[in-house]
């Protein structure tokens, strides 16, 4: 068994810990079992690892609605990513015009520069494309949001990679379980960000993981988050969101990040970002999950992209499924990811054929 250095920092403390545990195929006798995929180099099963969120990890995450984990993409990945980007960075878009301003002018979290996003790059040609579709299935974040969606999670969003110079606006703080300032009435509640817990199973309608491609210090601004918000039942006063009252400082909490760490968030904790102050430029690749039945954005509707299915592993093209049920034959990856077969629930023959009888169609 190896032992693998990601390390889970919150609220500034270090925890190092993994549990190391022989991959168990156990599925019972209702899965069909659709591709044997073995794609990791290391084919022996006895020194795979487990990168199974740990109870501590859940415990933090429930406290707090959001965990960062250590080292989770080497050197090279995340070279990978940053060559990709420059290659295509022709294509990134300045958040210029009013109505895109992230922060309000001359709040705490403004600043004179613009953010700049980049996306579509599920589509990107090999090798640039590859490792952006394999974040979706990756064999040490998988297990994280199958344990964060469930089973059967699926990509929500385009993912979107975030470029700023230095002194460039930060991100008024936004989601969280209640409606806040954007037109609706103000303390809702939101159906679309939630977070639940039951029985051990943690359950988030959207989760968020930011993978981070530069390196920051604690003050140099970037992604910060309200702790413990997604359980809040007050929604967030509109001059706290933007900086503007008393006790912000105190609450808010900016992590360092290194390149190849991972923030996993609930939408459903108010969060947004402070403005960059940092000479090399912030960049980091967002992606949102979702429950299987769950869905924020449209995405889906025109398969990510043109052409980007065909780009895809099997494990990959799972993901990027509409949102409908695991037990109406969904093909659902394990909490292997991309080490894992896809597995489909059987739904049985008389009841499909029933279904085409009464509505013509397999699937109701
Ligand atoms: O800049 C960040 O890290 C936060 C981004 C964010 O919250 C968003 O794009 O919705």
């Amino acid at each position: 068994m190896l032992l693998k250095n990601i390390s889970v920092q919150l609220l500034k403390c270090n925890f190092n810990f993994r549990v190391l545990n022989n991959y168990t195929r156990k599925f019972n006798n209702n899965i069909i079992y659709t591709r044997n995929m073995t794609s990791i180099a290391n084919n022996n099963e006895d020194e795979k690892e487990s990168f199974k969120m740990t109870n501590h990890e859940k415990f933090l995450f429930d406290l707090n609605g959001f965990i960062v984990l250590r080292n989770v993409l080497n050197e090279d990945e995340v070279k990978e990513m940053n060559d990709a980007i420059d290659a295509n960075i022709h294509k990134a878009v300045r958040r210029e015009t009013k109505g895109l301003k992230n922060a309000v002018v001359n709040s705490k979290l403004s600043a004179d520069g613009s953010r700049i996003d980049l996306g579509g790059m599920l589509g990107w040609e090999k090798p640039h494309g590859d490792p952006f579709r394999r974040l979706l299935v990756h064999r040490k974040l998988a297990p994280y949001i199958t344990a964060l969606c469930g089973e059967g999670y699926r990509l929500d969003h385009h993912p979107l990679v975030i470029l700023q110079g230095k002194n460039s606006e930060g991100f008024s703080l936004h989601g969280g379980p209640l409606s806040g300032h954007d037109g609706v009435p103000e303390g809702r509640f939101n159906p679309e960000l939630q977070y639940n817990c039951r029985n051990g199973s943690i359950w988030n309608s959207l989760l968020a993981m930011s993978v981070s491609l530069c390196d920051s210090d604690s003050g140099d601004g970037g992604f910060c988050v309200l702790r413990g918000s997604h359980k809040l039942n007050f929604a967030v006063p509109e001059k706290f969101s933007i900086g503007e009252l008393k006790g912000f400082d105190d609450h808010i909490y900016q992590p360092a990040m290194k390149k190849g760490d991972v923030i996993f968030f609930s939408e459903a904790t108010v969060h947004g970002a402070m403005a960059w102050k940092r000479d090399e430029q912030r960049r980091l690749a967002l992606y949102r999950f979702a429950p299987s039945n769950f869905a924020y954005g449209r995405g889906y509707l025109n398969n990510f992209g043109e052409d980007v299915l065909e780009k895809c592993t099997p494990q990959q093209k799972a993901v990027l499924q509409p949102p409908f049920a695991v037990r109406l034959q969904r093909k659902t990856l394990t909490e292997q990811g991309e080490d894992g077969e896809v597995k489909q629930y059987k739904r049985s023959e008389v009841k499909m054929k029933h279904d085409v009888a009464v509505f013509g169609s397999t699937y109701f």
